[in-house]
């Protein structure tokens, strides 16, 4: 029997679940990390207020047309800056290349984002169990890119409560969120104190969405 080549047997992306894929290590954090700088001094990091009033533990920012927000009157994609007033700035190409190509890695050959929201966790903050409903198209995955210090990713399902998927995410690792899972409930569990080398005690996430 003719023994099939090495790509035919494995997936480049494995899929956690339908829909979801970890690219361990895709990403280069060293080439990302200046652009990152030059978009929180235009646009700087800040703890933004849920619809109920209480700030969230989680600092963040936002680059490309159009970027989310939230405050008393809830979630929504602005084109400006509610803290600058003026428009987020520019998602560099470095940006956007990467996360079309590991859409492409997975089954989403036309991911072209319109949108980067920027997260900064420091030890002990965390992100709560949550759906990303405020894009217009759910058949667009959202690129998920993991900087600095580690993470327990995790994923429910439709229901906000129930059994857990759960991704341990390190610096360059990627995730194509999308299919079945792109409605699914998901969360980032409490962080630990950990030190990486070129983002001291903070972990960022690049969550890339096509918003409009
Ligand atoms: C985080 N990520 O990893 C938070 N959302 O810090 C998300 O909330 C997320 O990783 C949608 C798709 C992929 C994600
Ligand atoms: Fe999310």
């Amino acid at each position: 029997m003719a023994k099939l080549p090495m790509k035919d047997l494995f997936c480049d992306a494995n899929p956690v679940l339908p829909g979801v894929y970890l690219l361990k290590g895709y990403a280069d954090s060293s080439l990302l990390l200046p652009h990152l700088m030059a978009i929180v001094d235009a646009a700087p990091l800040r703890q933004m207020e849920t619809g109920r009033g209480f700030k969230m533990s989680v600092s963040q920012t936002n680059c490309g047309q159009v970027g989310w927000v939230s405050d008393r009157r809830g979630y929504r994609y602005e084109a400006d800056d509610p803290l600058t007033g003026r428009p987020w700035p520019e998602m560099p190409e470095a940006f956007s290349r990467l996360a079309s190509k590991a859409a492409a890695e997975a089954e989403f050959a036309d991911f072209y984002p319109d949108a980067c929201l920027i997260n900064r966790y420091s030890p002990g903050t965390q992100m709560g169990a949550h759906r990303d409903t405020d894009e217009q198209d759910f058949s667009q995955p959202i690129v998920s890119v993991s900087l600095g210090i580690p993470a327990r990713f995790y994923i429910i399902g439709s229901e906000r409560r129930g059994h857990s998927t759960a991704i341990d995410l390190e610096d360059g690792d990627v995730v194509v969120f999308g299919g079945l899972a792109r409605r699914y409930y998901h969360g980032v569990r409490k962080l630990k104190a950990r030190t990486d080398s070129q983002f001291g005690a903070y972990r960022w996430n690049l969550t890339f969405r096509r918003a409009l």
